[in-house]
């Protein structure tokens, strides 16, 4: 299908939806910080490639932009996190701090050299103009609590999306949750929104971990990083009508099998739901809530364990997938490669397109180095859907197109290493490569001076 059809599909629609995809930073390696993510602490030391990383994730934003979607970048964070390492009491140059502590404790340097940045499912939740009260798209940054390297990444992250988001007519960049485990926050990793027509009322779907205060069910294993509390937050400051919003808790017993996400064993858009039958807990009750608040139309995918286990989705990743629409009024899948080398998901696939449901169409993309972390398409990802009018105030330098990949695949290939370990981060070699490298890239998608290096070494 060509770029126009996919348009002509959506033509006399009041909006659409964009994908910001996270460019992997330049220190992309494997460091074990996410307890509770198997992928992350499984594969902790091995050696990465963050060059072949940023351009696996770059060829997908390309074969999307390609298709007619609308695509856009969002900007690595500075690591290492030097201005956090001096908070912390070191001192001295840049240089002398990254080795004081590199040299004493390297697990501690790699968290604060970590590219988690990435996954921007977990940068914001994101409410459009649609759900809202006053008709503006609300973002609000996920705190990230639950992780030391990821709790880092907010204060760069409300920077960057008001400087992309930056019209207060049309956005509005709520500040992260306070810091604190009741308010554990996890971002769109954890929401999911349905809806007719991108541009009008839809249904938002918040997915918690765990509820802080009263709560009973919890996960004895690995932890809930998202509370029922930080959620009940976000749909206020988002202005969202109680009608159209849906609160559901995960199915304690996933977090525990390594569904840390909700986006591990779930995704939706439009009007379809694919999930795994175990994703919830009283999946009834909140089948039929979404049901009620969506209206008639509401299609449910319910994958049976009987077809795929638990331990299968958490290994092919098959439900952190990309659900694309199309012209047709079906839906695309863009799974990782990963499936393809599980024979019950790959058995599955098969059989859901061939029955031509609602899904009919499968894309497979090669990320194995976001994989080997956890982190599959969806987590690659932040869906914001927008009206033309808005769209046309975003910062227009983020949107991906033939000349913007070849310029970063180019940009890429110049600075970014294809190898890298945890022993490598002391290198003070690396820390000039990464900020030459920011440096440029502020200047190719027009951002202006948002890291702290540019910014005499403050995160504020
Ligand atoms: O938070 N991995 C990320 C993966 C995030 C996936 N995002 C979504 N499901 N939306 C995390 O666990 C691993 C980094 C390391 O261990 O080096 C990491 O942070």
């Amino acid at each position: 299908m060509t770029a126009s059809t996919v348009f002509e599909a959506f033509a006399g629609s009041k909006g659409f939806e964009a994908n910001f995809d996270g460019l992997v930073g330049p220190t992309h390696h494997y460091g074990g910080h996410s307890f509770g993510n198997v992928a992350s602490t499984g594969n902790a030391k091995l050696v990465a490639n963050p060059r072949e990383a940023a351009l696996q994730g770059l060829a997908k934003m390309k074969a999307l932009a390609e298709m007619g979607y609308k695509q856009g970048v969002l900007p690595p964070q500075e690591r290492p996190a030097t201005w956090l390492i001096r908070d912390l009491g070191y001192t001295g140059s840049d240089q002398e701090m990254i080795a004081a502590v590199g040299n004493t404790n390297p697990g501690y340097l790699s968290a604060m050299c970590s590219a988690s940045s990435m996954w921007v499912a977990n940068a914001a939740t994101v409410s459009p103009s649609g759900d809202t009260n006053d008709g503006r798209v609300h973002f609000t940054v996920a705190n990230l609590q639950n992780k030391f390297h990821r709790a880092i990444e907010h204060r760069q992250t409300e920077r960057t999306l008001k400087v992309i988001f930056a019209d207060p007519q049309y956005f509005n960049v709520h500040a992260a949750l306070p810091m604190l485990a009741a308010l554990g926050d996890e971002g769109a990793a954890n929401h999911t929104r349905f809806c007719r027509d991108y541009g009008v009322q839809g249904v938002e779907f918040f997915v918690y971990g765990k509820q802080h205060w009263g709560g009973t069910v919890e996960p004895q294993r690995f932890p809930a990083r998202h509370t029922l509390e930080a959620s009940q937050a976000v749909a206020r400051l988002h202005g969202l009508r109680d009608e159209y919003t849906v609160f559901a808790q995960q199915n304690p017993a996933v977090i525990d099998a390594g569904v840390f996400h909700n986006d591990v064993i779930a995704v939706g858009n439009q009007n379809v739901l694919f999930c795994h039958e175990q994703a919830f807990l009283n999946s009834q009750q909140v089948y039929a809530e979404l049901n009620r608040k969506f209206g008639a139309g509401f299609n449910l995918i319910e994958v049976p364990t009987s077809a795929v286990s638990v331990a299968d989705a958490v290994k092919s990743y098959l439900f952190n997938s990309q659900l694309l629409a199309k012209a047709n009024g079906k839906q695309r899948l863009l799974v990782p490669e990963e499936c393809c080398n599980t024979p019950d998901v790959w058995a599955y696939l098969q059989h859901l397109v061939q029955d031509n449901q609602a899904i009919d169409e499968l894309l497979v993309f090669d990320l194995k180095q976001s994989m080997q972390n956890g982190g599959g398409p969806a987590c690659l990802r932040l869906r914001v859907a927008l009206t033309e009018a808005e769209a046309a105030a975003v910062n227009p330098a983020i949107w991906m197109n033939g000349a913007l990949y070849a310029r970063l695949s180019d940009w890429v290939k110049r600075h970014y290493r294809d190898r890298l370990a945890e022993g490598d981060l002391v290198d003070p070699q690396l820390l000039i490569e990464v900020r030459t490298a920011l440096d440029e890239l502020t200047q190719i998608l027009n951002l202006g001076a948002i890291y702290p290096f540019q910014r005499h070494g403050s995160d504020e």
